[in-house]
């Protein structure tokens, strides 16, 4: 852990290992092209707080901030956090739900130069450790409860197991260590420092960390939110969990801050929920997965809220169906824009002027000129428009490799830096690309994106169970559901039962609700393709 807070004055930049640089001719470009303008997140708040120091930033059930006051209480949490030995280079796990607090604490670590590592609410202790892990985390924030979860029991557990780390619980609703002296605001991070890690989806039995640069990041941050049309009277509800590349970036949370609008918080995503803070708060904009949308379209509440407000929805995260895109601009009365992004890099969106088969039948178009895409068959060789191939990937706020995985990146990245995204896309010639399909092996259970080798990993770990296959099968309201074939290590004795093993991996193993199977099924041996290896394609189908 680092002793000091630095002063802002003579800042080296942040030596990171493991962590694959720009190539110096990219970054060069990059620059000279004026992406990359030279921005911390740090500068952002601030510069957000001198231009609309009165208007409303944050505001949740509890509690709600003007962009000033945040930045009191983030100069007080930076206080806090530096009391508690966190500084400059440092990784804090921040494991927060949808609150004003999750913008105080990460604005606070952005203060210190500390980088969060976003966890998302869902997140239980099987994953909060492995980022811990794989982070080599100096500090673990969350909350004590959240309406019905507590988290308290997490929090006891990383912090017996990791004694080293700063394990920090914050109660909701009052202003924390409102006592304290504030930080004096300075510089602590270069523009060009990794500023956070964000999570992947994964394809693996380890979590893939994202390390994303300042400069990188908010040049797509200010795009995202030119393209989508914000500006401070804009009110976006957080929908989704906030700490989401979507949510946060796309142009989500950074992108409100960089034009000085308003994030109000969701608690849940439930269209009674939500469609009572679209009236409450004259919200313009959400980002949403496509269930969400399907069940605020679907639902009755719609017809008691006065949602006028609403100027657009962007949705992403998962494949829209094109029955549901049609429905949104008459049902919804507002304008509908797809956003296919990934937290590694790439984002793509549909334009305000686009026709409405564009909006209704594509993913959208990257964001940036320099974003370059290929789209190439199964030997690497790029096919033509209008043919389905895997997506490949290299652009300014696009990454070079995951965080301390040489191994890994390997096989992600080609050897001239593009990132293989494991989506089969088809690009028309305007350069508009449709997800046909996937070719890595991960589920997309409603936009949370599941590894099934991780919950592999965790059943794998049951006694009375031989061997297990995790799929994704078709499911018409959420895309995919998890299915995981099990041998028993008894096929004679009935147990261990689909109940058990749920209560398993919750109980025992401690893993995210979201990732737990929602079918079981008993089988003797695993389908298996030509090669003896296991035909997931099949199993799914
Ligand atoms: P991650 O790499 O974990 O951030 O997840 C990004 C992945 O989500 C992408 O590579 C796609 O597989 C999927 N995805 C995101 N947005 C969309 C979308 N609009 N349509 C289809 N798939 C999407
Ligand atoms: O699914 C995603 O990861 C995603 C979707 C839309 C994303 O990271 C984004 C926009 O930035």
């Amino acid at each position: 852990m680092s002793s000091t807070v630095g002063t802002g004055t003579h800042l080296d930049p942040l030596r990171l290992d493991g962590v694959v640089e720009y190539p110096a001719e990219f970054a060069a470009r990059y620059r000279e092209k004026g992406y990359w303008i030279g921005q911390t997140h740090a500068a952002l708040l601030a510069e957000a707080v001198a231009a609309h120091p009165d208007r409303l930033a944050v505001v949740d059930p509890r509690r709600t901030v003007t962009y000033a006051r945040l930045a009191e209480r983030v100069q007080v949490v930076a206080a806090e956090f530096a009391a508690r030995g966190i500084g400059r280079g440092d990784r804090v796990v921040v494991h927060l739900p949808n609150t004003v607090e999750y913008v105080e604490v990460v604005f606070a670590l952005f203060e210190i130069g500390a980088l969060p590592v976003f966890a998302l609410a869902a997140h239980r202790s099987a994953e909060i450790r492995q980022f811990c892990s794989a982070a080599s985390t100096s500090g673990y924030v969350t909350v004590d409860t959240f309406g019905l979860t507590s988290y308290a029991g997490t929090a006891a557990e990383i912090a017996a197991e990791f004694p080293d780390i700063a394990t920090v619980v914050i109660p909701l609703g009052d202003e924390s260590w409102a006592g304290r002296e504030p930080l004096p605001r300075a510089e602590r991070s270069l523009p060009s420092d990794v500023a956070f890690l964000q999570l992947s989806g994964g394809t693996t039995g380890t979590p893939k960390l994202i390390p994303r640069t300042h400069d990188d990041y908010l040049y797509s941050v200010r795009e995202s939110a030119r393209i989508c049309g914000i500006d401070a009277t804009s009110v976006m509800l957080a929908v989704l969990p906030i700490s989401h590349n979507f949510t946060m970036s796309s142009p989500g949370l950074l992108g409100m801050i960089a034009v000085g609008g308003c994030v109000v918080m969701a608690p849940d995503p439930s269209p009674d929920t939500c469609l009572r803070l679209i009236e409450a708060h004259a919200v313009t904009h959400a980002a949403l997965v496509p269930p969400v949308l399907m069940a605020w379209l679907n639902s009755s509440a719609r017809a008691e809220r006065d949602i006028s407000s609403l100027v657009a929805v962007w949705v992403g995260g998962a494949k829209l169906p094109e029955e549901a895109a049609r429905r949104v601009a008459p049902e919804l009365g507002c304008m509908l824009t797809q956003v296919f992004g990934m937290a590694e890099g790439l984002v793509n969106y549909t334009r305000a002027g686009d026709d409405d088969e564009t909006i209704h039948t594509t993913q959208g178009r990257p964001i940036s000129p320099d974003d370059e895409v290929r789209v190439v068959d199964d030997a690497g060789v790029p096919v033509a428009d209008g043919v389905a191939g895997h997506l490949q990937t290299r652009g300014p706020y696009t990454i070079r490799g995951y965080y301390c995985a040489p191994e890994h990146n390997r096989r992600s990245f080609t050897a001239d830096g593009f990132y293989a995204t494991g989506d089969i896309v088809v690009r028309d010639p305007r350069g508009y690309l449709t997800v046909v399909g996937r070719s890595k092996d991960q589920i997309n259970r409603g936009g949370e994106k599941i590894a099934p080798a991780m919950v592999e990993n965790h059943l794998l770990a049951h006694r009375e169970i031989h061997d297990v296959s995790v799929v994704g099968v078709p499911d018409d309201a959420l895309g995919e559901r998890i299915c995981a074939y099990v041998i028993r290590r008894d096929p004679e004795s009935g147990s261990p039962t689909a109940s058990q093993l749920r209560a398993f991996l919750r109980a025992e193993r401690r893993v995210a609700a979201y990732t737990i199977p929602d079918r079981f099924e008993f089988v003797t041996e695993f389908p298996t393709t030509s090669v003896g290896k296991i035909d997931k394609k099949s199993q799914g189908a």
